[in-house]
C-alpha cells in the first residue's frame, strides 16, 4: 500500500513509519517539526537524543535499503496537505499529526486555543483533501480513549444502542472529555462521522489509550533510529514518567489517590494495532470505532509496579501522592471494551516485569540527559493560567488568521 503517515516524526508515528516501511509499504511522511519547537519553548526534552528526520531517514535507508518519503509542512497549510494528497496518492493515511498534551492545551488560553486550532483545522483540512483529491483513501485516525471520560457504566467501542420512550437506536457513545486536547479529539470524531455520512469518506477511528514502551524492532536497529522517551510534567505519560522517576531518585508522581484508571498499551501494540486497520479498512461511507488499548490499570497499580522493579536493580523506590493538578475522578467504575482489534488477529504484548526492567535499564543508560525539574506538575487545571516558573510562551508557530489557516 501507498501510506502517509502524518506526524511521523513524533513517538508513535516514527515508529509505525519504520514497521510499515519495513513491512515492504511505501511510506511517506508528513511533519512540521513543530513539536520539536514545542519542547524547546517549554525547556524540555525526549530523555532519548533523537537525530533530524532528515539523518534519521537517511540512516534508515542506509541499513534497509528502505526509501521513506519526507513532505515537510503543516497540516494547517490546505495548499501544502492538498498537494502531498494529489502527488503522493495514498491507498491510507494514518493521521497523528496532533497537540497531543492534556497539561499543554490547560496551560492557558492560548494553549488551549492553539491545540483546537492546530488539531481541528488539520483533520478538517484533511478530509477536504481527501473528499477533493483521493475519496477512496482510508483515513486511520488517532482518536483516544479520553473522549469517552469515566462514566459509570461501561465503555461500548464507539456506538451504544439506546433504548429511550419504547424506541431504540444505536448512536454514538457519549464523550465526556476531560481536557481541551481530550475534546479536540472528540470534535475531530464528529466532524470526521459527518464527512463519511456526507461524502462517503471511509475512515477508522482508534481511541487509543496511553502508551507506554519505546523501543520496537526497528528503533532498535541503531542507536540513531532511537525514538522518542518523554518524562516531563507536560508530553511524558503516567508509566514512561514513573519508571525515568524511578532512574532518577525521584518520588514516583501519583495524583491524588491514584485510583484513576485508563486503557493502556505497549507502543508494539500501536504499531499492530494501525497496520490491523489500514488491512482491513472501513467501507465507503463508514465511520468505524476501536478502542485501542490492552489491559486496565490504575495509576498506583503501575507505581506499585515500578517501586518492585526498582528494588531489583537496587534503587529506593518512593510512592508519593500529590494533589491532583487535573479535574478528574481519583476513584471510579472503569470497564471498556477492547475486542475488535482483537477480533481483527492483535496478539497483544502486556505489560511485565521484564518491560517495566527494561524502560528503567533505558532511564539508567541516560540518566545524566533526566532534568528532575521538570517532573512535578506545574499546570493546573483548576487556573486560567498557568506559567511554569515563567517558561512559559505564545506556542510557536500559532495561526489564528483565517488566511493563514
Ligand atoms: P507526538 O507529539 O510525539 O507526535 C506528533 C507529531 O505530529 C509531531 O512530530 C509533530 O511535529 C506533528 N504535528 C503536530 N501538529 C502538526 C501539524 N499541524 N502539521 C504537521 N505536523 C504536526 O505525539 P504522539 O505521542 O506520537 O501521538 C500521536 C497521536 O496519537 C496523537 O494524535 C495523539 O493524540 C495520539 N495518542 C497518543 C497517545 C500517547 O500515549 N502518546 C495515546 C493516545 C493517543
Ligand atoms: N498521572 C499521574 N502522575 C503522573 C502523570 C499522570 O498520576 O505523573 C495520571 C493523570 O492524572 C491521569 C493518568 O495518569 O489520570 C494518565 O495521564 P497521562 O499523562 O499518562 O495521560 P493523558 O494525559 O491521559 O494523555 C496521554 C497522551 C494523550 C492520549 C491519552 C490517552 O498524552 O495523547 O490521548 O494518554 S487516554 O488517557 O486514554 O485519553
Amino acid at each position: 500500500m501507498r501510506i502517509a503517515v502524518l506526524g511521523g516524526d513524533g513517538y508513535c508515528g516514527w515508529a509505525t513509519a519504520l514497521y510499515l516501511s519495513k513491512h515492504g509499504h511505501d511510506v511517506a511522511i508528513v511533519d512540521n517539526y513543530i513539536r520539536r519547537k514545542w519542547d524547546i519553548d517549554l525547556g524540555v526534552s525526549t530523555l532519548t537524543p533523537i537525530l533530524s528526520l532528515r539523518n534519521r531517514l537517511q540512516l534508515w535507508k542506509d541499513l534497509t535499503g528502505n526509501v521513506i518519503e519526507v513532505f515537510e509542512g503543516d497540516m494547517r497549510d490546505y495548499a501544502f496537505l492538498s498537494a502531498h494528497i494529489r502527488e503522493f496518492e495514498p491507498d491510507t493515511v494514518i493521521h497523528f499529526a496532533e497537540q497531543r498534551s492534556a497539561p499543554y492545551s490547560m496551560i492557558d488560553r492560548e494553549h488551549a486555543t492553539f491545540t483546537q486550532v492546530n488539531n481541528i483545522v488539520g483533520t478538517l483540512n484533511l478530509l477536504f483533501a481527501l473528499r477533493e483529491f483521493k475519496p477512496d483513501c482510508h483515513l486511520v485516525k488517532l482518536g483516544t480513549m479520553g473522549e469517552y471520560g469515566t462514566p459509570n457504566i461501561d465503555i461500548e467501542e464507539g456506538y451504544i444502542r439506546i433504548e429511550h420512550n419504547g424506541r431504540s437506536d444505536v448512536l454514538p457513545y457519549p464523550k465526556q472529555a476531560g481536557s481541551f486536547y481530550h475534546l479536540s479529539k472528540v470534535h475531530d470524531s464528529h466532524n470526521i462521522m459527518f464527512c463519511c455520512r456526507a461524502w462517503g469518506l471511509r475512515a477508522t477511528d482508534l481511541n487509543q489509550g496511553v502508551v507506554y514502551g519505546t523501543t520496537t524492532d526497528e528503533t532498535a536497529l541503531d542507536e540513531g533510529l532511537v525514538n522518542r522517551f518523554d518524562y516531563d510534567e507536560i508530553f511524558g505519560t503516567a508509566l514512561n514518567r514513573f519508571c525515568i522517576e524511578a532512574a532518577a531518585g525521584h518520588p514516583i508522581t501519583v495524583y491524588g489517590k491514584g485510583g484513576q484508571t485508563r486503557g493502556f498499551l505497549d507502543i508494539r501494540d500501536t504499531i499492530r494495532c494501525v497496520e490491523i486497520a489500514c488491512h482491513h479498512p472501513a467501507n465507503p461511507g463508514e465511520f468505524r470505532v476501536f478502542n485501542q488499548f490492552t489491559e486496565q490499570f490504575s495509576v498506583l497499580e503501575l507505581a506499585h509496579m515500578v517501586e518492585a522493579a526498582g528494588e531489583k536493580f537496587g534503587l529506593s523506590v518512593v510512592i508519593d501522592h500529590i494533589p491532583d493538578p487535573r479535574v478528574e475522578a481519583e476513584a471510579h467504575y472503569y470497564n471498556a471494551k477492547n475486542s475488535k482489534l482483537i477480533d481483527l488477529g492483535l496478539q497483544p504484548h502486556m505489560l511485565s516485569d521484564s518491560l517495566i526492567d527494561s524502560l528503567i535499564n533505558i532511564a539508567l543508560k541516560y540518566k545524566n540527559r533526566i532534568d528532575t525539574s521538570v517532573f512535578m506538575p506545574q499546570v493546573n487545571w483548576r487556573n486560567a493560567s498557568n506559567n511554569r516558573n515563567g517558561t512559559v510562551r505564545t506556542p510557536s508557530g500559532v495561526v489564528m488568521e483565517p488566511s493563514e489557516v
